[in-house]
């Protein structure tokens, strides 16, 4: 069983919040935890979060980078949110996959230029799954 982080867009934009539902509810089918099931909540809008609850949602998701086995984030949708966290990731050596659908965007080049990050791009949902499922049945290095 992995603790998985999984980010993904909110006030960046939240058009791929199915998507992410989708992926989060796969990694929970094989027995997983995903510490941030928010992510896909189709509830959450862009402008949702009180100003003074933002310092706690911070102290919460850094938390939960830290104690997490793996991070998984989507990146079609651009966050900077998400981009901030797969760094947080990388300072505290946790291995950070990136997905994203190379017909919608030319995903940064300081994530693809950044040999830490392990990038998967696809171009059809279906190829997300079985690379989740390779990644999760992976032994930590
Ligand atoms: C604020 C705005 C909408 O919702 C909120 C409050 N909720 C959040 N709760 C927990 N994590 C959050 C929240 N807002 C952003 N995050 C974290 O940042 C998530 O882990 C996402 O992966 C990432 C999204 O960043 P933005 O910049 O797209 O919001």
């Amino acid at each position: 069983m992995k603790k998985v982080y999984f980010a993904g867009s909110i006030r960046g934009g939240r058009q791929d919040a199915e998507l992410y539902k989708r992926i989060i509810q796969h990694i929970q089918k094989q027995g997983h935890v995903v510490l941030t099931e928010h992510v896909g909540d189709l509830s959450l809008s862009k402008t949702e979060g009180l100003p003074n609850r933002e310092v706690a949602i911070y102290e919460q998701d850094t938390a939960w980078l830290r104690e997490s086995d793996v991070v998984i984030a989507e990146c079609t949708t651009p966050s900077l949110g998400v981009g901030y966290e797969m760094a947080y990731a990388e300072r505290f050596g946790i291995p950070v996959h990136i997905f994203y659908d190379s017909r919608r965007v030319h995903l940064s080049a300081m994530l693809t230029g950044d040999k830490y990050f392990h990038i998967h791009r696809y171009s059809a949902e279906e190829e997300i799954f079985p690379i989740v499922d390779e990644i999760l049945g992976q032994e930590r290095p």
